[in-house]
């Protein structure tokens, strides 16, 4: 009687339409999957390739883009009203969550692709009545349209918040392109619980202790201690109410998204000088977040049933906190406060652990009724600022310098939401800063006229007349170009960093092969610098592509592309630190490294192919192509099925599908190593690893291996290998159109 006809509770594996029923990774959840490498295409993306979108920013007002956004701060509308009548802290909330997923371990997260727009972001429970804010946001999407991307527009919101309550920020570029569907490349977690972190530390702390709150190590990539969250739990570690126990947290999460001690400060306390935390009751009136909710509600989630639902009844954290006096300007008063009070623990109206100032007056205003005030409140890590040893330093100088306060909070906001935009050739707007960072990892202008191609064929013979092995250069290429990340566009041959540390010393790179290459490349460099020809140069970043060029053409007959213009970074432009995560922990591409515990080779492989936005085709025939021409780092035969090495042609395919050979485990079954055998003779014919199997093994993959064996493809082969070598040579040009 009654029942509604819409099932709630439909299982997905029963639903005879829109692609439901049992899939593929039911049935086979540890088969290889190639999805992370379809994401993003033509068919997802409403303007498809023909959009510029670095064009359609130029062309904003972005003066009236900065009105509109300012006047937007303090228009206080009806379905969620503004604190104390200014949005201020609630955008530069938005922003910094937008940003604030950016790990420098594989560089991704971050605000660059508008993914907030998308799940699992859009209903993290971090990101409670977000999806407010973006309504908020919405008639100026609306407005300015094409000429601004919702990633930028998240970003810029935050940093005209800051500018509208009185602070002065470092600047802001835009140019962020956005994405049309949730990214599933990103690892954020084994949890199957939100807020849980059962996996992340137990795969921290092998052979350690998880529960040990004050040592416990966070796995590999992740920079966050919950699943769903932006950072660390703001009651403490597991919700221990322990400031300097949760210090340990913020220092490994804000240390994964490569903020030092002192940008961490700087980022807390300049945050939460401003708004104010929500849990105005019971969490258990909350509705489901947006990826969960109803129809009717049109993305909205998180309603709730307390009171009003918004304003003073407003639930997002469960915390009732407010740190300042002055919740929309910028002042030193969340340091002043932090000193000045002793702090009480109390329990919000929502039951979360948050303190409260024991010797205070009720001087912080209500952000509704003016007739009300409180006493100050913070969160437990908060107080990690002033009870952690090595914060409380930097807290109590920013205390007594407003002034190091301000422009350590100015630059560490800057680097939060522009750390993965890559180089500077992507920022774009009139409030780009002049001054350089470090981490934008610089690059030299070009100040000098660039070769032409009669150059180049001179070059490309000079090359080649050094005798180095041409295997060489085309091994020393792959690993400059190979080096670079889309996730936040680091590395790449620009600047030539394979010569410098770290990445001159990585055992993947082959240091011995590599020096030999410079030193070759260095005196081809030397004599055409030399030689004054009107003041044209060519530097080493670029005789490095070019040789690998030069010996391309060589092995395969064929044209391969060549745009100069790269310059060579020095090692003071180098942050190593940072850099040093570069380093793959494996490479198919080079047959580098091998499974680890929990991760296969291939599945490495697929990973990095990701990172070099490389399609399935592209992927397959770039490994079809780097064996035949015997790039493994060490030199080794694995995958090198052909007996005509150094030439280009479609063999390994041809090899790989040919039924007489018989493959068999070679490492006494750790399976890693491979030995094709002759069926009829058991005479061992080939070796290989996982990542040159793969191609035979995974359906989808070895069609495609199928596709470049057949006969009428070799010269497709050819072709379709030089031009996706020429995209990864070239992954990194933002400076050329
Ligand atoms: Fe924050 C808010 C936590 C950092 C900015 N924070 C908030 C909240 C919480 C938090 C819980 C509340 C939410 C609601 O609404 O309820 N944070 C936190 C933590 C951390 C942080 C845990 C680490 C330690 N922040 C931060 C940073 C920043 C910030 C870094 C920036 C820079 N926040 C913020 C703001 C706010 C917050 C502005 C307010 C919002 C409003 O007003 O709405």
């Amino acid at each position: 009687m009654g029942e509604c006809p819409v099932a709630h509770n439909i299982d997905p594996k029963r639903v005879p339409a829109a692609g439901g029923g049992t899939k593929n990774s039911d049935w086979w959840p540890n088969a290889l999957r190639l999805n992370i490498l379809r994401q993003h295409q033509a068919n997802s993306d409403p303007f498809k390739a023909d959009f510029d979108y670095a064009a359609a920013f130029q062309s904003i007002d972005y003066d009236a883009l900065k009105k509109d956004l300012t006047a937007l701060m303090t228009d206080s509308q009806d379905f969620w009203p503004a604190d104390f009548g200014h949005y201020g802290g609630f955008f530069i909330r938005l922003a910094w969550h937008a940003a604030g997923t950016y790990r420098v371990q594989d560089g991704r997260g971050g605000g660059g692709e508008g993914q907030q727009r998308f799940a699992p972001l859009n209903s993290w429970p971090d990101n409670g009545n977000l999806d407010k804010g973006r309504r908020l946001l919405w008639p100026i999407k609306q407005k300015y349209g094409n000429k601004i991307s919702w990633a930028d527009l998240f970003l810029l919101s935050g940093n005209v918040a800051l500018e509208s309550m009185g602070f002065k920020t470092f600047g802001f570029a835009g140019g962020r392109p956005d994405t049309w569907e949730a990214d599933e490349s990103t690892y954020w977690g084994g949890e199957t619980t939100w807020l849980g972190n059962d996996v992340r530390y137990e795969e921290g702390n092998k052979g350690g202790n998880p529960k040990d709150l004050k040592n416990r190590n966070l796995e590999g990539q992740l920079a966050a201690s919950h699943m769903g969250l932006i950072y660390v739990n703001p009651e403490g570690p597991n919700g221990e109410p322990d400031p300097v126990a949760a210090a340990n947290d913020i220092r490994t999460t804000f240390g994964r998204m490569a903020m030092n001690d002192e940008e961490t400060v700087a980022l807390i306390a300049g945050g939460h000088t401003f708004g104010k935390t929500h849990g105005a009751g019971n969490p258990d009136l909350v509705g489901p977040e947006p990826n969960g909710a109803d129809i009717e509600n049109q993305g909205l989630g998180w309603i709730s049933k307390h009171g009003s639902g918004k304003a003073g009844d407003a639930i997002t954290s469960g915390l009732e906190v407010i740190w300042t006096s002055k919740p929309t300007q910028w002042s030193n008063l969340y340091l002043e406060y932090l000193y000045k009070f002793e702090w009480e623990l109390e329990k919000s109206p929502a039951g979360a652990n948050q303190w409260v100032a024991k010797n205070s007056d009720a001087i912080i205003p209500d952000p509704f009724d003016p007739s009300k005030k409180r006493r100050p409140t913070m969160l437990t890590t908060d107080l990690s600022l002033r009870y952690d040893p090595a914060y409380d330093k930097i807290s109590r100088r920013f205390l007594e310098n407003p002034d190091q306060f301000a422009d350590a909070f100015a630059r560490a906001w800057f680097k939060l939401l522009h750390r993965d935009m890559g180089p500077r050739a992507r920022w774009l707007g009139p409030e780009v800063p002049k001054e350089t960072l470090i981490w934008e990892d610089p690059v030299p202008p070009v100040n000098h006229p660039l070769v032409d191609d009669r150059d180049l064929s001179g070059l490309k013979q000079a090359i080649l007349g050094t005798g180095v092995d041409p295997s060489k250069f085309l091994l020393t290429a792959w690993s400059s170009a190979s080096s670079y990340r889309d996730s936040d566009k680091r590395g790449g041959a620009n600047g030539a960093r394979i010569r410098l540390a770290p990445m001159k010393d990585w055992k993947v790179n082959n240091p011995a092969v590599l020096n030999e290459v410079l030193r070759a490349l260095e005196g081809v460099q030397q004599q055409f610098n030399s030689a004054n020809q009107g003041g044209k140069q060519i530097s080493i970043a670029d005789l490095i592509v070019l040789a690998g060029n030069a010996a391309l053409e060589k092995a395969s007959g064929l044209p391969v592309p060549f745009t100069p213009g790269r310059t060579d970074a020095s090692q003071e432009e180098t942050e190593e630190d940072t850099f040093k995560w570069l380093e793959p922990t494996a490479d198919g591409f080079r047959n580098y490294g091998g499974s680890t515990e929990r991760v296969r080779s291939e599945q490495y492989l697929v990973d990095r192919a990701n990172l070099l936005t490389l399609s399935p085709p592209e992927l397959t025939v770039l490994i079809g192509g780097l064996r035949v021409l015997g790039l493994n780092y060490d030199g080794s035969s694995h995958g090198v099925f052909t007996h005509r090495r150094g030439q280009l042609t479609n063999d390994f395919f041809v090899n790989l599908l040919d039924m007489s050979t018989e493959w068999k485990a070679a490492d006494g079954g750790k399976g890693e190593v491979f030995d094709g055998l002759d069926r009829k003779s058991g005479q061992k014919k080939w070796s290989a690893t996982r990542a040159d199997l793969i191609f035979g093994s995974q359906a989808e993959l070895r069609a495609l291996a199928e596709n470049y064996a057949q006969a009428d493809n070799a010269d497709k082969f050819s072709k379709d290998f030089v031009q996706a070598w020429n995209k990864v040579m070239n992954l990194d040009r933002y400076d050329v159109k």
